[in-house]
């Protein structure tokens, strides 16, 4: 058996999101997000399950930030529902929702736990969907505008600030199965993330003018380690490939104020997209981040079986389960090695970031409650291995200084509704009872004694 401890100061914490938790969906003046629409609109989401009550998170968040308090959590990183606070997606503030917002960061203070605000995790006001979204210029403007208030307003308490949540997701993947139009539009997610990666650096210069500019600001990003196949010449460009767009088109910008050159070659070519506006590579290389947030769940496995194949970057994501390895309930690899392998290459290879692991989790299958306690070993065994990944990293000179388990609570799991479960702590939709999980146990002990058995 060997003791892990990690070091002083280390900022344990646990994440959620707005839309995944608040419930509240028309409450106080609140305006309407393109995930209402979705969940009310289309029939995409599983069981047609909505956001709209969720873990009534916005009733009851005095209880959560107990629950939270009791866990002994350092921090907890949520993110604010823009129509909550701007009905519109500009102009006109919403007090009410203000308020609420002001209730929980002053309640989590209160606790002595740190606050870490995501300005934006997915859920865009509508009114600035059908002006064309992320698509559009002018919704670059209106975040600028929803992220100076925020600073303003609550940057006197909040000293970590995240401008977006996993741009690859909410732009290439959402478009590239045709999430906000039903069209699959590839082209239409790289002009998104092109466009977000400007509002993300205007909204790091803003901070930086804003009178409590004396925080850290970043942005999260999901990254994964990449791995062929097999070792063929195909199977390795089939890496550099996937690795250029899920993992270099989002860290370069934001790193090294560039895009990778070959991935705007084959985007041009398969997809024809406009070059980069010369001045959000300016905007970019006048604003680095304070930290980088990594999200990290698994690996991806590719490889290609023709030249062709390369030129349909979808084609060569392999997602035939191995027999050797875990998988979660999501379907995805357990692959705490593959952390480990990602945290020391950007290390590497991006010159010694600061980072937070701002996600990291499993959902599994936790339907068994012994004793008052829910059952969910697999997700214990998970974050003991991922933690350790993280340790080792730590121990070979990566600047790595906290993690956030995802989730805090089982939540709204996006197109898959309620049936995937993620949370430390157990929420039952029909009373909306908290029921701690064996896991949620486990990391209390992790953080009261800063580390753990292996
Ligand atoms: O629930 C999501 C979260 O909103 C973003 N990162 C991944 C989580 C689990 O799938």
């Amino acid at each position: 058996m060997k003791t892990i401890i990690f070091p002083d100061g280390f900022l344990w914490g646990a994440a959620t999101s707005s839309y995944q938790i608040e419930g509240a969906w028309n409450e106080d003046g609140k305006g309407v997000s393109v995930w209402d629409d979705i969940c009310h609109n289309k029939k995409i989401v599983k069981n047609r399950d909505t956001g709209d009550i969720a873990c009534d998170h916005y009733h009851r968040y005095k209880e959560d930030v107990q629950l939270m308090k009791d866990l002994g959590l350092k921090a907890y990183r949520f993110s604010v529902s823009w129509p909550r606070i701007f009905p519109s997606g500009k102009g006109k503030i919403n007090v009410k929702g203000v308020e609420f917002y002001d209730n929980l960061i002053n309640e989590l203070l209160a606790n002595e736990i740190e606050p870490v605000i995501t300005l934006y995790h997915w859920d865009l006001p509508v009114s600035l969907h059908t002006i064309g979204g992320w698509e559009s210029r002018d919704v670059i403007d209106s975040y600028v505008e929803y992220a100076s208030f925020m600073y303003d307003h609550y940057g006197d308490r909040v000293k970590k600030w995240i401008t977006f949540n996993e741009p690859l997701v909410f732009t290439l993947w959402f478009y590239s199965f045709g999430l906000y139009n039903y069209k699959r539009d590839i082209r239409g997610g790289l002009i998104a993330s092109i466009n977000v990666n400007a509002a993300h650096a205007k909204a790091v210069e803003i901070y930086r003018q804003s009178k409590n500019s004396d925080g850290k600001i970043g942005i999260t990003l999901n990254l994964s380690p990449i791995y062929p196949v097999s070792s063929s010449e195909l199977d390795k460009k089939a890496v550099k490939y996937i690795d250029g767009r899920d993992n270099r088109w989002f860290l370069d910008p934001v790193l090294k104020a560039s895009y990778p050159n070959d991935m705007l070659k084959l985007f041009k070519v398969i997809y024809n997209i406009p070059p980069i506006p010369k001045e959000d590579l300016i905007l970019l290389e006048n604003n680095p981040i304070d930290f980088l947030g990594i999200n990290n769940y698994s690996c991806t496995r590719v490889g290609a079986k023709s030249e062709e194949d390369l030129t349909h970057l979808e084609k060569l994501i392999n997602r035939k389960k191995l027999e050797c390895r875990e998988y979660s309930e999501m379907g995805l690899e357990v692959c705490s090695n593959g952390l480990f392998d990602l945290l020391t290459r950007i290390d590497r290879e991006y010159n010694h970031p600061l980072i937070y692991i701002t996600e990291n989790g499993m959902a599994c299958k936790d339907d068994k409650n012994i004793d008052g306690i829910v059952q969910d070993d697999d997700r214990v065994n998970y974050l003991k291995q991922y933690l350790e990944a993280v340790y080792r990293a730590i121990s070979r000179g990566v600047n790595l200084k906290g993690y956030f388990v995802w989730s805090l609570m089982d939540n709204f799991e996006w197109i898959y509704g309620y049936s995937k479960k993620f949370g430390l702590i157990h929420i039952n939709y029909d009373t909306q009872k908290r029921t701690w999980k064996r896991s949620a146990y486990w990391y209390r002990d992790v953080i009261k004694t800063n580390g753990y058995n292996i």
